[in-house]
């Protein structure tokens, strides 16, 4: 299968969620997906879940769950600004080198969020092309830990 010239796959699509317990069980007892992968990320203010249809990350189109730390993280301000529910909040792309990637997409004329890559799920390295340049859908972009974890 051939690759885009910059992305590789969907990586994964971003719901907000008000209880991450409780969207946990949804995915996996209703609609079967499998958890793969559970953290807290303090710096983006979420405590996430990754879920799959195999036993480990990365795989292709995963499903990742957003519960905020509290109301003024992003997650929070985004769940307050849809009524208090949760929803898509965002679409993550894939690349094998996201140095290169970013720097290729600021030349094609999209701003980027941050300066330099934070640090995302499993260890991962994530940027976000800002929803403005985008037709306003949030599309992060991920580097998966080079381990697989
Ligand atoms: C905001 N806007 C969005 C949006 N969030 N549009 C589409 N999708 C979203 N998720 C729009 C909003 O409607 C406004 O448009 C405008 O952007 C400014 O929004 P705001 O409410 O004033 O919010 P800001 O500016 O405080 O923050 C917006 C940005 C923020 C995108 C800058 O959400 C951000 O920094 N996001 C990146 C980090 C993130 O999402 N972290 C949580 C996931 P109007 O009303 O002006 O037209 S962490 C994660 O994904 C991890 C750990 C991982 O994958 O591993």
């Amino acid at each position: 299968m051939s690759e885009s010239d910059i992305f590789q796959c969907v990586d994964h699509v971003g719901y907000a969620v008000t209880d991450l317990d409780q969207a946990i069980e949804f995915h996996t007892q209703v609609l079967g997906w499998r958890l793969l992968h559970r953290e807290t990320n303090t710096e983006q203010g979420v405590e996430e879940a990754m879920l799959g249809t195999g036993d480990q990350l990365p795989e292709n189109a995963q499903v990742q769950l957003l519960a905020p730390l509290n109301p003024e993280s992003t997650i929070g301000k985004w769940i307050a600004k849809n009524g208090g529910r949760g929803g898509i909040q965002q679409v993550c792309y894939r690349v094998a080198d996201i140095d290169a990637a970013s720097a290729e997409l600021i030349k094609r004329g999209v701003r980027l969020l941050y300066a330099e890559p934070k640090i995302g799920t499993g260890g991962s390295r994530i940027q976000f092309i800002h929803p403005k340049d985008t037709g306003g859908v949030l599309i992060e972009v991920v580097e998966p830990a080079t381990s697989g974890h």
